[in-house]
């Protein structure tokens, strides 16, 4: 028997949209590469899509339908859910219901729920998480374009000569891409600055950081807009020709003088003034935003403050220049093609315009099209906990973690009558919260397109059978459609509704609408699943699809003429003060994606960061007594987390920043959601997820831990807990408030009592530290590892996680219990590069042995040869080594 053919699919994380190369193999298992031919990617992966392969067992999957806990088949389960809204509407009205969806949802599914709920339902009540993400991008693309259009593409990154990242974490965020800047960089010199109050990875790499005062973005741009006309570089044809308001936003744009921006932006005059006279200097600029610029309460301002320098200078859709907002989620932008947003009706149409509407409804053969938009993200979860929906149906998201106030959400889903939840996994912290769960078919399991962030439409193909159950998402959402008695929902396959999507976007559109794939409109079935990637618009006029847009104007507005839009700065929405002085700021890390469901499968993922840190800045944390690794509480006006104490000056005094991945099933309270508010911004109704006044104080615990253990560890009754995955098992950190409990019979309640009979327990106390350590193989193989300590343990993690599972003798086991490396095995230190699992110890052993590059330190170590995602973080090692080596 050989391998099954290998499948070229789309990467499921990150907006870069990567093409990969599945193979089934016989022995169940599945490798991933990355697939040379696809235009976004050509070959390459980040640690997370190189890892996909090891995050497909079904351990945690929802396999079977359920009905308040009760398994239940399909037929008993989608009546069941027809019926909720059936009720519901009978009794309350259509808006008494609502879809919360999700940007990891493919195009095909998208476009069903969006029909369903604004089309026939006829409320607009259909939310996504892309409120939290991208929908400061979409009003500000709105106000300025008329459209909701990404100008460039990422060939862009390639022949700019300047690349200005603002509020773009791209080094770990969009791995593949940072990549190819790094190339451009190499090979052209191009300039990057970096716009971020951290000192990232990305700023790392940067000719240029400036470590802008949180919130200050429109200042700067404002004042870039102001020195960029006196320069005298307006591109007045353009101006003149396709545009209008360059007056009034000049005007608002040129009132502060530099030094008063100095003290907004908290820059230096003399900072600001070289990035504003590099950014004049060079015609071929692109700058790209993300979030620190999209969770703002002034986000769609600082999207306009971006674009308005962008249109002034005429920079944009030509080759090397553009403003280019990067998306996160593999579909945030097929979720806005399809209309996935409350404030969207389909196809970029919109449901205020009555003629948007009746096009429509004469598409769909529908008289319900909604009339009103619907309720955004913070609204629908405030209305659901006033009571107003009495049937909420969340798909693809976990919002009881990742949206602000998310105790408050989780309190409106406990009350919300019907709670309904498709996932792949039930373990999620809004799952426990559901009345119905629904298991959807994961990445590989289903059909479908997304679209990345340089509007290319990618298939993703399945190559795995469905497990259980399991059913994609179009399908659940077809059938409890047609169970309400709409017609038009009778789909066989994603082709269909993919067809269907292209052929609205073409409807009546003659070049009126942006978003046009009319070329698909009558796509077969095998040209679907033949489809390669093409980049929108691509109607039928163009079928090669468009690379860039608006160098000659052309925009959507009304007039056809962009629009400058004044923009004026304003602070955050709630500023620090005596109780809560420092402003937190939260984000992602490198190897984890959102609320872990699927990288928190895989031992390699955690081997980077493997615990919920906050991290402060010297200076704050010796004003609060803290110490690295101690564990620190963070307080807001709304609740209070837990996480381990990482020092470093890459935060700025006054910033400290807690990454958003750990919730419910990997850590005791560690999700900065909790802490955060609900202010928005007024025209994207985005939450400022990045601004949260805190104070943080010394959790003064008792006792600390380090276990890990082949079987899950039963941790869950400690103050403090934070689990992992190691290859072979567990991993987990914990620690108690309460010195009432000897160590060794707290190693008893790890641990479990329930040995086996065979094991061999190993255990010792080392009375001058206070440590106790207990180890127990079974059949020579470790077991399990504890190590208890009044302090924050100290431990060869990286060295120790290889360990586990490996068979020991002697001396040998008396390493494993000190916690250490025998002087013939080195200790790597803490993993840095995923894919070859090199640490930093050997990183620093081949630096400080002369190897002064990352790539010789890649030709020593093999550490940053392969995916890359690793190379800033080597870079930091190098020159620290240097820089010690010169004193
Ligand atoms: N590894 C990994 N990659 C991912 C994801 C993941 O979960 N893990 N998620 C994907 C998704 S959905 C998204 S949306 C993207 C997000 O990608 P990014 O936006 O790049 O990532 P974040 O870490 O959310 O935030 C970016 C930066 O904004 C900065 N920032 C905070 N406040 C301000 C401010 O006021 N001004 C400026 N200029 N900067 C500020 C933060 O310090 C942070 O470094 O990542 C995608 N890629
Ligand atoms: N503090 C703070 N909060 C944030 C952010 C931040 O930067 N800071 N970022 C925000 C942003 S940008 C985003 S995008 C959100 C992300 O937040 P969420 O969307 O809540 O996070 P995920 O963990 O990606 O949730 C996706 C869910 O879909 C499930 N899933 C995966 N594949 C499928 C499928 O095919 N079908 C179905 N039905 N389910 C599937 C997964 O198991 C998972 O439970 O978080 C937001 N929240
Ligand atoms: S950069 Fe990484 S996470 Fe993003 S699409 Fe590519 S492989 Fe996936
Ligand atoms: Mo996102």
């Amino acid at each position: 028997m050989t391998n099954a053919a290998p499948i070229k699919t789309t990467c499921p994380y990150c907006g870069v949209g990567c093409g990969v190369v599945a193979t089934s193999n016989q022995d169940a298992s599945v490798s991933i590469a990355g697939d040379k031919e696809h235009p976004a990617s050509f070959g390459r992966l980040c640690s997370k899509g190189s890892a996909l392969g090891e995050t497909l067992s079904l351990d945690d999957r929802l396999l079977h339908p359920r009905i308040n806990g009760e398994q239940v088949g399909w037929d008993a389960v989608l009546s069941h859910v027809a019926d909720a809204f059936r009720k519901s509407i009978d009794a309350y009205g259509p808006d008494s219901v609502a879809i919360y969806g999700s940007g990891q949802l493919l195009t095909e599914d998208y476009y069903v729920a969006n029909k369903l709920m604004k089309g026939f339902i006829g409320s607009g009540n259909m939310d996504t998480n892309s409120r939290l993400c991208m929908a400061s991008s979409v009003a500000g693309h709105k106000r300025a374009f008329g459209s909701d259009t990404v100008p460039g593409s990422y060939e862009d990154l390639d022949e700019a000569d300047l690349v200005v990242l603002v509020g773009s974490n791209f080094a770990w965020c969009h791995p593949v891409l940072f990549q190819r800047l790094q190339a451009a960089q190499a090979k052209r010199g191009t300039k990057v600055v970096v716009i971020d109050p951290c000192k990232t990875a990305t700023a790392q790499a940067a000719d240029m950081h400036l470590a802008i005062r949180p919130g200050a973005d429109v200042a700067l741009f404002n004042g870039l807009l102001a020195h960029l006309s006196k320069a005298g570089l307006t591109d007045t044809a353009f101006v003149a020709d396709h545009t209008s308001g360059h007056a009034d936003a000049l005007r608002i744009a040129g009132e502060p003088d530099l030094y008063q921006l100095a003290d907004i932006t908290g820059i230096e005059t003399i900072t600001l003034q070289r990035f504003y006279e590099l950014f004049a200097a060079t015609s071929k600029t692109v700058t790209i935003y993300s979030q620190g610029v999209n969770q703002s309460s002034a986000g769609t301002d600082k999207v306009n403050a971006v674009i308005n320098c962008h249109l002034l200078t005429g920079r944009i859709g030509k080759p090397g220049s553009g403003p280019f907002s990067i998306t996160g989620q593999p579909n945030a932008m097929g979720g806005r093609e399809v209309g996935g947003l409350a404030n969207q009706l389909a196809a970029h149409m919109s449901i205020e315009d009555a003629s948007d509407r009746d096009r429509v409804a004469r598409f769909w053969g529908t008289s319900s099209v909604t009339s009103t938009a619907g309720l955004k993200a913070v609204d629908l979860f405030k209305a659901i906990e006033r009571g107003d929906i009495k049937t909420l149906w969340v798909i693809a998201t976990n919002p009881a973690a990742s949206m602000p106030e998310a105790d408050l959400v989780a309190a409106a889903l406990e009350k919300c009558p019907t709670v309904i939840v498709s996932d792949v996994t039930a373990t999620t912290r809004t799952a426990k919260l559901a009345d119905v769960l629904l298991p959807a078919a994961g990445w590989g399991e289903k059909d479908g397109t997304v679209t990345n962030s340089e509007r290319r439409i990618s298939r993703q193909r399945k190559f795995l059978p469905l497990p259980g159950e399991a059913r994609p998402d179009w399908w659940i959402m077809s059938q409890v459609a047609q169970r309400l008695g709409f017609d038009g929902f009778d789909y066989t396959s994603p082709s269909e509704i993919f067809a269907e999507h292209a052929a609205l976007s073409a409807f009546e559109n003659e070049g009126t609408r942006d978003f046009d794939i009319g070329t698909y409109a009558d796509l077969s079935p095998h040209a679907y699943d033949a489809l390669t990637p093409f980049q929108w618009p691509a109607p039928k006029s163009r079928p090669a699809g468009t690379k860039r847009l608006f160098a000659k104007g052309g925009f959507f507005t009304p007039t056809r003429r962009a629009n400058f839009v004044p923009t004026a700065h304003r602070p955050p929405a709630s500023t620090t003060c005596d109780r809560f002085p420092l402003v937190l700021n939260t984000g992602r890390v490198r190897d984890q994606w959102h609320t872990m469901t699927r990288t928190g499968k895989t031992g390699r993922l955690f081997a980077h960061t493997s615990e919920p840190y906050v991290e402060i800045h010297p200076d704050d944390a010796s004003d609060a007594n803290i110490e690295a690794a101690d564990l620190v509480a963070v307080e807001s006006t709304r609740g209070r987390i837990t996480a381990r104490a990482l020092v470093t000056d890459r935060q700025v005094r006054g910033n400290i920043f807690v990454p958003m991945h750990w919730t419910d099933p990997y850590a005791s309270c560690a999700h900065p959601d909790v802490l955060v508010g609900p202010h928005v911004d007024p025209v994207s109704g985005q939450p400022e997820l990045k601004h949260t006044p805190v104070r943080i104080s010394r959790v003064p615990a008792a006792w600390h831990g380090f276990v890990m253990s082949i079987d899950k560890p039963d941790v869950e009754s400690f103050d403090y807990w934070a689990l992992g995955r190691t290859d072979a098992g567990w991993r987990g950190e914990i620690a108690g408030l309460s010195p009432d409990k000897p160590l060794e019979a707290l190693a008893t309640d790890i641990l479990g009592r329930g040995a086996a009979a065979s094991a061999d327990v190993l255990s010792s106390f080392d009375l001058k530290s206070g440590t106790y350590r207990t180890a127990i193989f079974c059949d020579g193989r470790l077991q399990s590892l504890l190590l208890l300590s009044p302090r924050p343990v100290e431990a060869a993690r990286a060295w120790l996680c290889d360990q586990l599972g490996q068979t020991f003798e002697g001396q040998a086991r008396h390493y494993i219990l000190a916690g250490r490396a025998g002087a013939d095995q080195p200790d790597k230190g803490a993993i840095i590069c995923s894919c070859f699992q090199v640490g930093l110890n050997e990183i620093a052993a081949a630096a400080t042995d002369g190897a002064g590059s990352v790539d010789a330190v890649g030709a020593c170590t093999k550490a940053g040869t392969n995916c890359g995602s690793c190379r800033m973080e080597i870079k930091r090692i190098v020159e620290t080594i240097n820089v010690k080596q010169a004193v």
